[in-house]
């Protein structure tokens, strides 16, 4: 693929023009914490099986991304184990039955370094691919994210991950403001409450796109592979 190559990817509100030298995956939250019973989703109240279906959308789009050789960014939501990082507005917000720093079935919960805390199997990262702790909803917020597209020559994000009102949107109101065109795939996203992911998909696009773009895996891979077939030689290698 020629570094200047644009995918013109269909989209809401218009075609997302995928510039893939220029664009990065960012993967938000995908962790036993929030997809798994017993973590910090179901402390909540919440029905974590909600998510369950937007692994395998995921696992596609991680696969065909990887094989196009293209940066892809996990996040984790999660506190140091002392909580010197966890707001007492949140700990006193997040309070149920447990929450924050308690020990559940996957460790303490919402803890670095626990196995809740980790992403899931599913979707493991590669070792080199970044993984960017976060102590806050956004993943600007307290990381150097914005630092590592820099260093990249990001200047688009594809966001996919959980939850899509909580984590994904505010991470895509940052990254608007900070002047990156994200591309939210509404089958690799989630929430635990069917209204607000409807909700949380159309305000992202709405008003002209006043947040970024709406679209689905299915067409990001697609394209992915049309490039893969004219070029497979230089793709595999992860050449620009
Ligand atoms: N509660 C909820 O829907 N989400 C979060 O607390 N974090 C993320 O969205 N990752």
């Amino acid at each position: 693929m020629p570094p200047d190559a644009r995918l013109p990817i269909p989209a809401q509100p218009y075609p997302f023009d995928l510039h893939p030298s220029r664009c990065a995956l960012l993967i938000i939250d995908m962790q036993r914490d929030f997809l798994e019973p017993g973590g910090f989703g179901e402390a909540l109240g919440n029905d974590v099986s909600q998510l369950r279906r937007t692994i395998e959308p995921n696992r596609r789009l991680l696969a065909a991304w990887r094989a196009a050789g293209r940066l892809a960014i996990h996040t984790r939501e999660g506190h140091r184990p002392d909580l010197s990082d966890l707001p007492p507005a949140k700990w006193r917000r997040a309070r149920s039955g447990s929450t924050i720093g308690d020990v559940g079935p996957m460790g303490r919960i919402l803890i670095r370094g626990e196995p809740g805390h980790d992403i899931i199997p599913e979707l493991y990262p590669l070792a080199h691919e970044p993984v960017i702790d976060k102590p806050g909803k956004g993943a600007f917020f307290a990381t150097d994210l914005n630092a590592l597209l820099a260093d990249h020559g990001i200047s688009q994000l594809v966001v996919t991950g959980v939850t899509t009102e909580v984590c994904v949107n505010t991470t895509v109101r940052e990254a608007n403001d900070r002047g990156y065109d994200c591309l939210v795939l509404e089958d690799c996203v989630g929430s635990y409450i069917p209204a607000f992911q409807e909700a949380g998909v159309a305000m992202i696009k709405a008003q002209g796109g006043i947040f970024g773009w709406v679209g689905n895996s299915a067409d990001v891979i697609s394209a992915l592979e049309t490039t893969r077939a004219s070029a497979p030689q230089a793709l595999e290698e992860g050449a620009p």
